[in-house]
């Protein structure tokens, strides 16, 4: 399969893409994609900065969804300890320490399948005291309402965090307890209450290529692309249905990465989880390959995440910087 030169070089971003356009990027000789994703970054980014994003799980473990992949499901039989809502002060104090430590975006996670109105008031603490500290806001919840995505808006929230996870022919295999319709729904609510999306999925859930090809397509023909698009490497889960799926192929991984440069050129890509497994020459490969965002400190939501003193090292070697002016 040959991708015409013209795919991947229009002005200004698509979102006509076609599954075959899609696939037939990721065909290309390595080099080549390699080299077009590098191009289309240049146009629209500095290549020479990351966007820093730090995770807290707000609300940790006893989630009534069967997600595959994820520690804190109550399906399936894991080391996770389900914790309850923390409250506003404790997180806006790790809000100021992650902003210390360098970042630029604060991302409060919780393990719920859908956000409560009566918890609605208490998130809204936390966002705008959050946004108080001069850092982006970013939310994970699960399923919002029209009416939430209005009210954690009206709270100060920048972003929300609601990813698609993989393909929809390969979703099934992964999540049964909500549908892909209502994932695009949320993000129909997010969009329309005046948010950015931050949308991706995950590789190495035991997924074909054409599978990662479907989500990036997705992502593509969504009426706007994502402005922050996470690309999650599997963190296996002890205890979980994908807990022993066979790692991707790091080379497969700065694939994924590049052609989600290609169909969403303005979108910040981000190596999400998983580099906690990476290498730093894997690392550099998919910042070459369009990645400009990471998630920096020590955790994840549950899981390892390198730290500081790895990723000060990190972007000092490449002599890479923070991302300078921030929307
Ligand atoms: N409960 C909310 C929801 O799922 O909508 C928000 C939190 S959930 C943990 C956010 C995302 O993290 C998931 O959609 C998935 O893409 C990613 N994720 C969760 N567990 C993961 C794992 N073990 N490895 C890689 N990514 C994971
Ligand atoms: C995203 O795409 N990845 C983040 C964030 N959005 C919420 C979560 C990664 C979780 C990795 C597994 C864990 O730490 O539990
Ligand atoms: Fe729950 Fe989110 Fe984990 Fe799915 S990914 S089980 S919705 S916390």
């Amino acid at each position: 399969m040959n991708a015409p030169a013209h795919i991947a070089l229009s002005a200004s971003p698509r979102h006509d893409w076609t599954l075959e356009e899609v696939e037939a990027l990721f065909e290309l000789p390595f080099t080549e994609l390699v080299f077009r994703a590098a191009e289309v970054h240049r146009r629209w980014f500095d290549p020479t900065e990351l966007q820093l994003s730090q995770l807290l799980s707000v609300k940790t473990g006893g989630c009534p969804e069967n997600c595959g992949y994820c520690s804190q499901s109550q399906h399936f039989k894991t080391a996770t300890k389900a914790s309850k809502l923390m409250d506003a002060d404790s997180v806006i104090a790790q809000a100021a320490e992650a902003k210390a430590g360098g970042a630029q975006r604060f991302c409060m996670g919780a393990a719920w399948r859908d956000l409560k109105d009566r918890d609605v008031p208490k998130v809204a603490a936390m966002i705008s005291g959050v946004k108080a500290l001069g850092l982006e806001t970013c939310a994970t919840l699960g399923m919002l309402t029209p009416e939430q995505a209005r009210a954690l808006k009206a709270a100060g929230l920048d972003y929300y965090n609601h990813n698609l996870d993989t393909g929809p022919d390969y979703y099934d295999q992964v999540v049964t307890t909500r549908t892909y319709q209502d994932r695009l729904d949320t993000l129909a609510a997010v969009r329309d209450a005046g948010m950015s999306t931050c949308c991706g999925g995950i590789v190495g859930m035991g997924e074909t290529r054409r599978d990662r090809a479907g989500l990036l397509h997705q992502l593509a023909i969504l009426p706007e692309h994502p402005q922050s698009l996470p690309i999650n490497d599997l963190m296996p889960i002890p205890g979980t249905p994908l807990g022993k799926s066979n790692p991707v192929d790091p080379l497969e991984f700065v694939r994924m990465i590049a052609v989600a440069r290609l169909v969403c050129p303005k979108s910040m890509v981000r190596i999400a989880a998983g580099r906690e497994h990476m290498t730093k020459e894997l690392q550099a490969l998919c910042f070459l390959a369009g990645a400009n965002s990471i998630f920096i400190g020590a955790r994840l939501l549950t899981t390892d995440n390198p730290g500081r003193n790895a990723d000060d090292a990190l972007l000092a070697d490449l002599k890479m910087k923070p991302m300078a002016a921030l929307a």
